[in-house]
């Protein structure tokens, strides 16, 4: 079946008691057993729970995945497959990720031995040279936050089998609608299921998908031991979301491509990083991996007056539509400044080798009618000369 199908049916059949054709929010903590140790597939809602079953049935067959795993964020998933490993063992990230994930590489993971090395994944013989005897996971980002940086998965996943490295890809900026990582070989996929999987900014969730059947095993384990798990009525709520994914995510990208245009060809705006760019970069590469460039573009504004940064905090300050807050993949479009909010974890000068400058805008392109969008966006820079 086709993804769009999936989206919509994987998982799910009428409930056998009532027929309801939506799958019914179990909220019971734990399950009746017809004597010790004999239940009927269900024993206490950490280990495992219809609700949260279904959903990581269906985010499991988006992303050609045969096991999925539920989490109560997406840094809870994060965590827990960091887990798996151990002191003195070494792990190679792309240089750009989330702030909150570079935090538990280099604060929850640093003081208990895994070492780290952040490398710029465009550059394949840095990648390669990272590669140490005790580096057990490759984790990278694409398109990486906050400066939509392309990494080639297929080639950075081949160096790694090279080396027997397991490569965990976090699928959150592109979903299975544009790209499925595990097809072009890394050993599992991660997301924060708050972002464009939910959708409608009312969940915190995490998911892990994966072939792979001995990580998978070592990550259930934890996501039962450690117990970072999702509430059911939450798992309901990405399961419905789920539903209208393949819509929403081609509404995001058609809206950022005229965005993205709008903003390279504007005379207050110094540089706009997007996939669906000409000037990026990594074109070719985005052409052959990703089915469309996505709902995500960072840019940088002239400091007409003051700095960069203050004009930035202007310029936001004047916005109707775009709400200055953190997270993306909503209906809604967001706005947020990463130096100050999502990447403050980050120090100053890892943001500044990355580009990640002061004043750099990161806006998460919603549903609304473009329109309108680029007129809010106009109205606030005419305001902020
Ligand atoms: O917020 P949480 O559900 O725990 O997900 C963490 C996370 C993981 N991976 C990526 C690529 C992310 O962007 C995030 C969360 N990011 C934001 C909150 C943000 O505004 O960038």
């Amino acid at each position: 079946m086709k993804i769009e199908t999936l989206a919509i049916h994987a998982g799910q059949h009428p409930d056998p008691t009532s027929g309801a054709v939506m799958t019914p929010i179990v909220l019971s903590s734990t399950f009746a057993q017809d004597g010790p140790g004999h239940h009927k597939g269900y024993d206490y809602s950490r280990s495992g729970n219809p609700t949260r079953g279904t959903l990581e049935a269906c985010a499991a067959a988006l992303e050609g995945a045969r096991h999925g795993l539920a989490f109560a964020s997406g840094c809870a998933a994060t965590t827990t497959i960091l887990h798996t490993l151990s002191p003195g063992d070494h792990v190679i990230c792309g240089d750009d990720v989330y702030g909150g994930t570079f935090r538990i590489i280099d604060k929850v993971m640093k003081p208990m031995g895994i070492t780290a090395t952040f490398v710029d994944m465009t550059d394949l013989a840095l990648t390669e040279a990272a590669f140490r005897p005790e580096t057990k996971m490759v984790w990278l980002e694409t398109p990486s936050n906050p400066m939509l940086k392309v990494f080639d998965i297929e080639r950075v996943c081949a160096i790694a089998s090279r080396k027997g490295v397991p490569v965990v890809v976090d699928n959150t900026f592109a979903t299975p609608m544009i790209q499925q990582p595990l097809g072009l070989g890394a050993t599992a996929v991660v997301h924060s299921s708050t972002k464009y999987l939910n959708g409608h900014s009312d969940v915190v969730g995490g998911l892990v998908m994966s072939n792979d059947d001995e990580l998978v095993q070592k990550v259930r384990f934890l996501q039962n031991a450690m117990g970072a798990v999702p509430s059911p009525f939450d798992c309901f709520l990405v399961l419905r979301g789920l539903k209208t994914l393949p819509v929403r995510m081609d509404r995001h990208a058609a809206n950022a491509q005229i965005i993205a245009g709008w903003l390279h060809r504007n005379p207050d705006v110094a540089r706009v990083y997007y996939p669906g760019n000409e000037d990026h970069p990594q074109r070719e590469l985005i052409r052959r991996q990703m089915k469309t460039p996505g709902g995500m573009i960072s840019f940088v504004i002239k400091g007409a007056s003051g700095t960069v940064a203050e004009r930035s905090q202007r310029f936001l300050a004047d916005l109707k539509v775009f709400t200055c807050a953190e997270s993306l993949g909503g209906v809604e479009s967001l706005i947020e400044l990463p130096a100050v909010m999502t990447h403050a974890s980050v120090p100053a000068e890892t943001r500044a080798l990355l580009g990640i400058d002061d004043g750099l805008i990161r806006i998460s392109v919603g549903l609304e009618s473009v329109d309108d969008l680029i007129g809010d966006l106009d109205h606030a820079f005419s305001a902020s000369r």
